[in-house]
């Protein structure tokens, strides 16, 4: 998303819902430079990396999860199922902005974002930004299956049509596959 936003100078903001899905956007921050340039002392060096791996969910170190010492993090979250929510709030009355979210498996399970995928009903074009949902389908939650990641990638497709979305591109590498819509 980074690479997509210098190319074409996009107002975009992400937000991620996965359980645990923490450590990844910590990595990413780092291999741009901004983590070095908010820890001086996690450099981007062998010894920066090694400091970056062992301060991991490890007590004085960071959280497990994006927190707000995760650099470029404007909130924090914990309870599963708000990620969809809060990215088509986002782009409400917002029409520069396009909100990429991306959706655990096991958080689709959850009430509030089962319901959350309606949120396509309210937005207006006219006036409102751009939602732009990414479903990760890694299979689990935590240790045990998620139930989109086990119906037929058809029934899958058909599911979201009927919640107004169209696949656009998906990616499936083992042991993930991640549906854009
Ligand atoms: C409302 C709520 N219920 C339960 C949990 C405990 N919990 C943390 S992560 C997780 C599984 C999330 O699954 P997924 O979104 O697929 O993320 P993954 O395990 O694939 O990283 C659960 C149930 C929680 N954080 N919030
Ligand atoms: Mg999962």
């Amino acid at each position: 998303m980074n690479r997509v936003i210098k190319q074409h100078d996009l107002s975009m903001i992400y937000v991620t819902g996965p359980g645990y899905g923490g450590p990844g956007l910590v990595a990413n921050t780092y291999l741009e430079g901004t983590y070095s340039e908010v820890y001086p002392d996690i450099s981007s060096d062998a010894e920066g990396m090694r400091r970056l791996i062992r301060q991991f969910s490890f007590p004085g170190g960071i959280p497990s999860h994006v927190a707000p010492e995760t650099s470029g993090s404007i909130h924090e979250g914990g309870e599963l199922g708000y990620a969809l929510l809060h990215a088509y709030g986002a782009v409400f009355d917002n029409s520069d902005l396009i909100a990429c979210c991306v959706v655990g498996d096991g958080e689709a399970e959850t009430g509030p974002l089962a319901t959350s995928w309606h949120s396509n009903k309210f937005l207006d074009p006219r006036r409102d930004g751009a939602v732009l949902p990414i479903l990760h389908l890694n299979g689990y939650k935590i240790a045990n299956p998620a139930v989109l990641a086990r119906i037929p990638h058809a029934e899958l497709e058909s599911l979201f049509l009927g919640y107004g979305y169209k696949l656009s591109t998906w990616w499936c590498s083992i042991p993930s596959t991640v549906f854009i819509w």
